[in-house]
């Protein structure tokens, strides 16, 4: 049985207790559009395990982090910005603004983005 939070949001979004706009999930990972996209092309992909950031994670969910990266190519394959370019941004802590303790990267993309980010 993977480890999912009852009151988690985005365990929730896993389980499909609240909706979301699905493009990518396998038995690992789901990937949904953001509710408040930065940019053109904005999805979240999480693990379906329940793991609260990338500070967080043990040994253990070696697994999961490694399913987050493989899903990156194909959700960007998937909206069309594969070719063009995109980020994979993990918020995580304080300083970063993470928001949501259930990890996600941001898959950002659909225009031309600058550097450094902030
Ligand atoms: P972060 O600040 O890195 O923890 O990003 C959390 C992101 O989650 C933020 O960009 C908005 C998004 N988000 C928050 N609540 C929801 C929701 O209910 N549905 C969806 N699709 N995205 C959400």
């Amino acid at each position: 049985m993977i480890h999912q939070e009852p009151d988690c949001l985005f365990c929730r979004i896993v389980r499909g207790e609240i909706p979301a706009s699905i493009v990518y999930r396998n038995d690992h990972v789901v990937a949904f559009r953001d509710i408040t996209p930065i940019t053109p092309q904005h999805v979240l992909i999480i693990p379906v395990r329940h793991i609260a950031s990338l500070s967080d994670l043990t040994p253990e969910d070696e697994a999961a982090a490694g399913q987050i990266l493989l899903a990156a190519g194909i959700v960007a394959e998937i909206i069309g910005i594969r070719e063009s370019g995109y980020r994979l941004v993990f918020n995580t802590g304080k300083d970063a603004l993470q928001s949501v303790f259930h990890i996600h990267g941001h898959l950002i993309g659909g225009n031309q983005m600058g550097w450094p980010p902030f």
